[in-house]
């Protein structure tokens, strides 16, 4: 059954891979799974007819067949559940890979997006420069905590998971603030994240509609 997913016609980040498609698309090339893009404005995610996929309006989408899933965190489990490659077959080590996955979207990611916020729509404001430093703070305090757990090891339990795609996509976001240099190891894990094939493939994909001739 195809599979078709709905990304921005133009990327506001250029093609840096930061928009949500890409983590979708990763999921997608680690499990080898064929894929076909249908590329929205903003302005058309705000239509009925996206509203019916995605109540909130917005980007990416999964459809298959007569399934249509929302929210990159279901589509992504969802993936790795019907493929191999994304969740260990132990049931406890799955149950781990899953709870990565919600730490990631739930724990991790809310700080991350209340920086990009405080910058690009609250940054003119008069009160934007004394608080952006508090919530600069509270994304490294969620890093500190993460970098302590992750230490030396590759992954973050075991082998490479969907857990793993899913943080090394959120924290990807916290890279052109400099704070994730600042946990080396962090960065590293999220640069072995990008290293892998799947990845690679997934980037290239999003770069090619985001720096392909206007029509
Ligand atoms: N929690 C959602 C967030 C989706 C999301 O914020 N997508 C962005 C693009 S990366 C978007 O469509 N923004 C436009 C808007 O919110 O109106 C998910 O993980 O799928």
């Amino acid at each position: 059954m195809t599979i078709t997913i709905t990304a921005w016609d133009r990327s506001p980040d250029g093609g840096r891979g930061l928009a949500r498609d890409t983590r979708v698309r990763w999921a997608l090339e680690e499990v080898n799974q064929p894929y076909e893009v249908r590329l929205v404005t903003f302005a058309a995610t705000k239509q009925p007819a996206h509203l019916a996929l995605n109540p909130f309006g917005q980007i990416p989408t999964y459809e298959e067949g007569d399934l249509a899933l929302f929210e990159t965190g279901s589509i992504v489990l969802h993936i790795a559940e019907r493929h191999a490659g994304l969740l260990p077959p132990d049931a406890n080590a799955r149950a781990r890979a899953i709870t990565w996955m919600f730490a990631a979207v739930n724990t991790i990611e809310p700080p991350i997006l209340e920086l990009v916020s405080a910058k690009i729509a609250e940054g003119d404001k008069p009160w934007a420069q004394e608080r952006l430093p508090l919530v600069a703070n509270r994304v490294r305090d969620r890093l500190r905590q993460l970098s302590a757990r992750l230490g030396d090891a590759e992954w973050l339990d075991g082998a490479f998971s969907a857990g793993d795609l899913m943080m090394a996509s959120v924290l990807l976001r916290t890279r052109p603030s400099g704070i994730l240099d600042e946990f080396p190891n962090l960065a590293a894990y999220v640069a072995r994240g990008e290293a892998r094939p799947a990845y690679q493939r997934a980037f290239a994909a999003q770069l090619a509609v985001n720096t392909r001739p206007a029509d």
